[in-house]
This record gives C-alpha cells, sequence and structure tokens, in this order.
C-alpha cells in the first residue's frame, strides 16, 4: 500500500474517500511514555468485534444456571442439535466466530473426554457417539468463523477436583481439546473457583495452565478475567467504559476472587503495563443457558444495538451469548433478533457521509483562521490516507443532518490518545463540542441530531504522534442514539 501525502493550501474538491483502514506507515509515539503494543494474535482478535457465546450442556435441560455434577448424563440428550443451524445464524448476523462451553461448571464435557466420565459418551444422544466440539468445529471451519472453546476450571463432578492430581486431568483435557479440535482461536478461562464434589476447592496451577496453551497452541488468544490476552470487562451486561484503556497491570492479582476491581477491569489502567484489551460478554437472554421462560425476555434489535455502542463503541469487542434449546438448535426468536441487529448495523452505518466530503484540512496550530492549512489526500483506489498531526478538521461538501462520528485509532501502534475533542460548526458557529479521552480501536460517539458544515478533532491529550486511522460520519436512526 503506498500512502499518497499530499501536502499542499487549501485545495477544494479532491474527492477524499474516507474510510476505515489501519495504517502501516504511521511513526510511533515520540516523546510519551513507550505504550505497550498488542501482538499480531492481539490485533487480530481486535478485528473480529462482534462474536457468538454459546452455553450449552445438562443445564439446558434442567433449567439451572449452576448444575451440581450429580445430573444424570443422559439428560443430556438434544434431538436435532445442529451446529450447522448455529453457525449459519451467527454468519447471518455478522457475527465473526463462535465460543462454546465445552466443560461448564459441572463438568460435563460436550466431548467424549478420555479424563472424566461425565461427557456426551455416557449421554443417550446419538447413543454416546456424539461430539458437540467435532460438530461445532467442524461447522465453524466450512462457514468460515473462528471457533473458540470456554473450560470451565472449576468443577463439580470430577473425583479428582480439589487435589494436585486434577490440575493433570484440566492440563489433559486442554490437549485434548487443542490437539482433536484445532486450532482453536480463543480460550475462554472461567476464573469461578468452588467447592468440588468432595466438598475442596482447588488450587489452580495457572502458571501450567498458560505454559500448556502457549506450547499447544501459540496463536490461542487466552481470556479470563486477567489475561493474558484478553480481559474480562467487569459486568456481564456487555458494557465497557465510556474511557476504556487497552492496557491493565495485573501483578499482584489472581483469576477469580483476587482480580482487580471490576470498575478497573471496565476501564482498564491508563498507564498499564500489559496490552490486555476488554471483551463484553452478555447473554442474549437474562441467562446464560436455554429456559422457556425467559423466550420473551430476548433482547431487541434495538437492545443489541445499544449494547454495540456500549462495546464494540467503545474499543472492546462484543461476545454476544445466544443459548441452543432443549432440541439443540437457536430459537427463532433469538435469529430473528439477531438478525434484526444486523440489519439495524447495515442501514445505519451504511452511509458514511464522508463520502461527499469535499475538503479534508490538517492543522497544527491553534489558529483555524489561518490560511496556513494543509490537507493530506489519499489514494481512494487504495483507500488509504493518514493524519500525522494532533487536529484535524473535516469539511462538508453540503450542511448535513449528523448524529454520529466514528474515530478509529491505529492500535497497531499502541493507544495514544488520552484526551479528545470534537467541535461541530455550522458555516463559522461552532454548534457543539463532544468531548471524550479514549479512542481505541473504533469509538463510536453518537449525539442529537444537529445541522453541521465541518467539525474539528482535537486531539488533546495524545502520548506521541496520535494515529487516527479512520473517521467516518452517520445520520443514523434518532431512536438509536446512545441513552
Ligand atoms: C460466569 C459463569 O459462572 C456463568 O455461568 C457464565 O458461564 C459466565 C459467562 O461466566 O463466570
Amino acid at each position: 500500500m503506498v500512502c499518497n501525502s499530499v501536502n499542499m493550501k487549501r485545495k477544494k474538491g479532491s474527492g477524499i474517500v474516507f474510510l476505515f483502514f489501519i495504517l502501516p506507515l504511521l511513526g510511533s509515539g515520540q516523546g510519551g511514555p513507550p505504550s505497550p503494543l498488542p501482538t499480531q494474535q492481539q490485533l487480530s482478535w481486535h478485528e473480529t468485534e462482534f462474536y457468538i457465546f454459546v452455553h450449552f450442556g445438562p443445564n439446558t435441560f434442567t433449567d439451572k444456571e449452576w448444575g451440581e455434577g450429580t445430573e444424570p448424563e443422559d439428560l443430556f440428550n438434544p434431538t436435532q442439535a445442529n451446529c450447522r443451524q448455529w453457525c449459519s445464524i451467527a454468519k447471518a448476523a455478522g457475527a465473526k466466530g463462535i465460543i462454546i462451553t465445552a466443560k461448564h461448571h459441572d463438568g460435563f464435557c460436550l466431548w467424549p473426554s478420555k479424563f472424566s466420565k461425565h461427557t456426551v459418551r455416557e449421554s443417550k444422544w446419538k447413543n454416546g457417539q456424539g461430539d458437540i466440539l467435532k460438530e461445532l468445529s467442524e461447522a465453524c471451519r466450512e462457514a468460515g468463523l473462528k471457533f473458540g472453546v470456554y473450560i470451565s476450571p472449576w468443577d463439580r463432578n470430577h473425583p479428582d477436583y480439589g487435589t494436585e492430581k486434577y490440575n493433570n486431568v484440566f492440563v489433559n483435557m486442554m490437549k485434548e481439546i487443542f490437539q482433536n479440535y484445532g486450532p482453536i482461536w480463543e480460550l475462554w478461562w472461567d476464573g469461578a473457583n468452588g467447592e468440588g464434589p468432595n466438598g475442596k476447592k482447588q488450587e489452580y496451577d495457572w502458571r501450567r495452565f498458560e505454559n500448556t496453551v502457549r506450547q499447544l497452541s501459540p496463536k490461542t488468544v487466552v481470556f479470563s478475567d486477567i489475561g493474558p490476552d484478553i480481559r474480562w470487562v467487569g459486568n456481564e451486561n456487555g458494557i465497557a467504559g465510556e474511557t476504556n484503556w487497552n492496557f491493565l497491570d495485573t501483578t499482584g492479582f489472581k483469576r477469580g476472587n483476587g482480580g482487580p476491581p471490576t470498575d478497573t477491569l471496565n476501564r482498564g489502567n491508563i498507564n498499564g503495563k500489559y496490552w490486555i484489551p476488554a471483551e463484553c460478554d452478555v447473554s442474549i437472554r437474562p441467562g446464560w443457558f436455554y429456559h422457556a421462560e425467559e423466550d420473551n425476555k430476548v433482547k431487541t434489535p434495538e437492545q443489541l444495538f445499544e449494547l454495540y455502542l456500549k462495546s464494540v463503541g467503545r474499543g472492546a469487542n462484543l461476545l454476544l451469548n445466544v443459548p441452543p434449546d432443549r432440541r439443540g438448535l437457536i430459537r427463532e426468536k433469538d435469529s430473528t433478533a439477531l438478525i434484526g441487529f444486523k440489519m439495524l448495523r447495515d442501514e445505519n452505518f451504511g452511509n458514511n457521509l464522508l463520502k461527499q466530503a469535499s475538503t479534508y484540512y490538517e492543522f497544527s496550530g491553534k489558529d483555524l483562521s489561518s490560511n496556513d492549512l494543509t490537507y493530506r489526500s489519499f489514494d481512494s483506489t487504495s483507500s488509504l490516507y493518514y493524519i500525522n498531526q494532533h487536529n484535524f478538521i473535516v469539511q462538508l461538501q453540503q450542511p448535513a443532518k449528523i448524529n454520529c462520528i466514528v474515530l478509529r485509532e491505529a492500535i497497531n501502534f499502541g493507544q495514544t490518545i488520552r484526551k479528545f475533542r470534537v467541535v461541530l460548526y455550522n458555516g463559522s458557529k461552532p454548534v457543539m463540542e463532544i468531548p471524550g479521552t479514549s479512542v481505541g480501536r473504533k469509538r463510536i460517539l453518537t449525539f442529537p441530531a444537529t445541522t453541521i458544515t465541518s467539525f474539528k478533532v482535537y486531539l488533546v491529550d495524545a502520548q506521541g504522534n496520535d494515529n487516527i486511522s479512520g473517521v467516518a460520519v452517520y445520520l443514523i436512526d434518532e431512536g438509536l442514539v446512545e441513552k
């Protein structure tokens, strides 16, 4: 890709197209403290943006959220389980992957693990010949979806739980999963640590677990309360902090109860030592597992859109749980809501009004009336442009009513923008000011619809060079503006 940067005096009508691209040619921050950087795996994780969580297991058949571990295996008997149906719904919803509860706290394994006697093999389903992980991993591959696995270390069934032997069991189970069903894109470790069948709690050997995964599959991104790759957002409502740093200090903290305060997880640490971005997990229904009585409590497309603004729109990722029912199928109510959610995203983010912007200026000085404004044009065929100054102005070709501005930061160079201000203008008159802090991968700002002719973005407190890599402007449905 070639960065076509032309510095010229005010020139109109350059037909600039504003699209979202991460640019390879920007300098990294200068002057400030070095910012932690994402790994390649984390960077591509950021780009997955939205994916589906699947909670499925004995709880689906007992109407519980946390099984006891004593449930007879025969309970698990989905009559029409079809992982391809889950995948086609996920695809239609624009999700990029699926993460399944391979083992929840009740210890039941959705694959025939050699290290447990509480698995699909002991169930009636397909006469004990079934294997959900096999079916789902294959269906995801066919559909071009990423495949992830949730595995709870807490196990209320396993006889070894609460003894050192259990750490071997857990490591062996992970080996089975990686070797038989990989590649595993994301591994999800639940930090819960309760009593097992013998009344004892387990001392999890996290260091060993982590080494095992790194060795087996260095490209897998590992989620837990505190990473190492992705952190919990501190709530199960799917909402990231309006200020959301991709950094976290983990020294001295443990997974589960020994984690940082939830508001820290929600916002990250501004000067945190490690790049550990937030993932927002939330269910489309009140519970994580399917319960028929919640059929009328499925979130609406509008509610899902709001969650999207409060997760992806704040630089985090959205992991939306959609639980299959006792047949092993996603209900129509849920899939209808998901398709509606996709339509709302397409309709509202389909028309970037900056495509019609005639001129785009950068300015480094405070005084915008200066004649010394410069602009950088970019090659619209390769659709890239860059800004390497601290402020810039976007001039529209004609006045337009807008209520949404999207900023993107080139996070491959770190997260350097700490404070920004957007000022909307109608002619020479400022009509609204929107202050903000973090930008991150994507920052979606919504506000009451306003007619503007231009806007200025002030990057007030960037650590080094600001690395804005994308700007877009929309008029979204008024009812969708963030409350
Ligand atoms: C929690 C679990 O206890 C819930 O059952 C659910 O799996 C949720 C995603 O994580 O820690």
